[in-house]
């Protein structure tokens, strides 16, 4: 693969996904292709959260004193806000921020909303647009200033525990999202430089992109009491005393989409897994004047058939050479082709050539079980897809065993490198400037010895990359 950053960029437009040339920097225009495949994971999406949570859509300004209520909080976003001043050619009475994240939004009516522990929890998502005044370089999808599909959830519980059974709801919610698309991902909990402002911490999903660089593809955090305590969210319990609510938020954004792209895509272009691909199936019929009729027949009816069968499926009979439409579709992703001629039809056979192995099958054809063939091939598909996404994944993360190595395989192979670690600030902050890269985080492990980097106790396993 070229140089990924081209590559991905290139895939954007030939594709027809996003087109970047809007003239605000960091900020898209959704093309139609785009906005499908955004569509079908926000569903996909929505499926997982609407179990136990509910949907909620709040204003997109915030006041100048909420926004600046939690201390910690916004000093970690006043570089990034946008200020709204101005309300035709008055000055405001007080200044509006457009939300970067919600939290100072929803928490002052959540204040309102809890009285007694009658009514927690309060669990609810929205996907809206944040914005974000990022210094740092910014790309199509990767790094917006307008972050297009922000899906944030907020929750709040009577309990300490119930909030730590809600971070370990938000992670199981993303790992499943993640593994329907085929997205691979690593899990730590962010060192406490790094962790979501105001939070108690935060888990992390990172992914490693084609280039070695990973990719922050998720955030699930536990916010403790901190902004209950700010924004007064206290209920009365059982023995009518005042406690204040114990809170967590995690979030989703368009990254989610880059990585879906950049997990599967090729030199041939996109590559979608079936649940997100706008069509799933694309039927090509082969076409010469003496027998159109015949082939065309066949392949309407073969259309019906599947989309009774709720594949989403489109046939294309554009008056131009099969390999022109191949290559066509190929580049912009869709997980199966068939084709079919004059000749198919009389050894009633059909071939099904898939987008991720290039793989040519010749089946015969029956109407009874077409639709089951197909959707089985699909399944086959997307299972393979992330096997192989994973295997990238795997193939990349290096466990090392001395400080030597941690150097050497950053630099020569990217990837994420593990370790056993200390765990303190100082020692963190060391590696990151010595090396050139980010501490990710920490996992658990059942880790002895001393710790890589300063030979004190270790207690972790760290997770280190180059980062987007
Ligand atoms: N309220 C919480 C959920 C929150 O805002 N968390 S967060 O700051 O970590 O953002 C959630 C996710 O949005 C991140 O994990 C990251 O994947 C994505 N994200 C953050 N800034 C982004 C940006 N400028 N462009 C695209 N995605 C971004
Ligand atoms: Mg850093
Ligand atoms: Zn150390």
């Amino acid at each position: 693969m070229k140089k990924f950053s081209e590559w991905f960029h290139n895939i954007l437009e030939e594709a027809e996904l996003i087109d970047s040339r809007y003239p605000i920097k960091g900020m898209s225009v959704w093309l139609p292709r785009g906005f499908q495949i955004r569509k079908y994971a926000l569903k996909a999406l929505q499926e997982l959260l609407d179990k136990d949570h509910e949907e909620v859509l709040f204003p997109m300004l915030i006041p100048e004193s909420e926004l600046a209520k939690e201390a910690i909080h916004v000093k970690g976003f006043e570089d990034e806000v946008y200020w709204v001043t101005k309300g035709g050619k008055r000055d405001l009475n007080e200044q509006l921020a457009l939300r970067p994240t919600s939290e100072t939004s929803m928490y002052p009516m959540f204040s309102l909303w809890v009285r007694s522990h009658m009514d927690l929890p309060i669990k609810v998502y929205q996907t809206v647009n944040t914005f974000r005044y990022e210094t740092k370089h910014t790309r199509p999808l990767i790094r917006v200033r307008e972050i297009t599909t922000f899906n944030e959830t907020h929750t709040v519980h009577a309990t300490e525990e119930e909030a730590e059974e809600e971070v370990k709801t938000g992670i199981e919610i993303y790992k499943t999202f993640f593994d329907e698309l085929g997205i691979p991902y690593s899990i730590s909990k962010r060192p406490e430089w790094d962790k979501f402002p105001g939070s108690k911490y935060t888990m992390a999903f990172d992914m490693i992109m084609p280039d070695g660089k990973t990719l922050q593809i998720g955030t699930v955090h536990n916010l403790g009491t901190t902004f209950a305590k700010t924004f007064d969210i206290e209920f009365e319990n059982d023995e009518g005393e005042h406690e204040y609510a114990h809170q967590t938020c995690y979030g989703l954004s368009d990254r989610v989409i880059a990585a879906l792209i950049s997990a599967h895509g090729d030199e041939k272009g996109l590559q979608l897994p079936p649940v997100v691909a706008p069509e799933q199936v694309v039927i090509v019929p082969i076409i010469f004047k003496e027998n159109q009729d015949v082939v065309l027949n066949f392949t309407d009816n073969l259309e019906k058939l599947l989309k009774s069968n709720g594949i989403r499926v489109r046939q294309d009979k554009r008056d131009m050479r099969p390999g022109k439409k191949y290559y066509e579709w190929e580049k912009r992703g869709v997980p199966l082709r068939i084709e079919v001629g004059p000749r198919d039809i009389e050894n009633k056979s059909i071939v099904l050539i898939r987008r991720d192995t290039g793989n040519k099958e010749f089946i015969d054809y029956d109407e009874n079980t077409i639709a089951d063939v197909v959707r089985d091939t699909l399944d086959n598909i997307t299972e393979d897809m992330k096997v192989s996404a994973n295997k990238f994944q795997e193939e990349k993360t290096y466990s090392v065993e001395n400080l030597e190595q941690v150097k050497k395989t950053i630099n020569k192979k990217g990837g994420i490198v593990t370790f056993n670690w200390c765990g303190d600030t100082d020692c963190g902050k060391d590696m990151e400037e010595k090396f050139d890269i980010d501490v990710l985080g920490t996992q658990e492990a059942d880790v002895s010895g001393p710790c890589l980097n300063c030979g004190k106790e270790a207690h972790y396993k760290a997770l280190i990359s180059k980062t987007y």
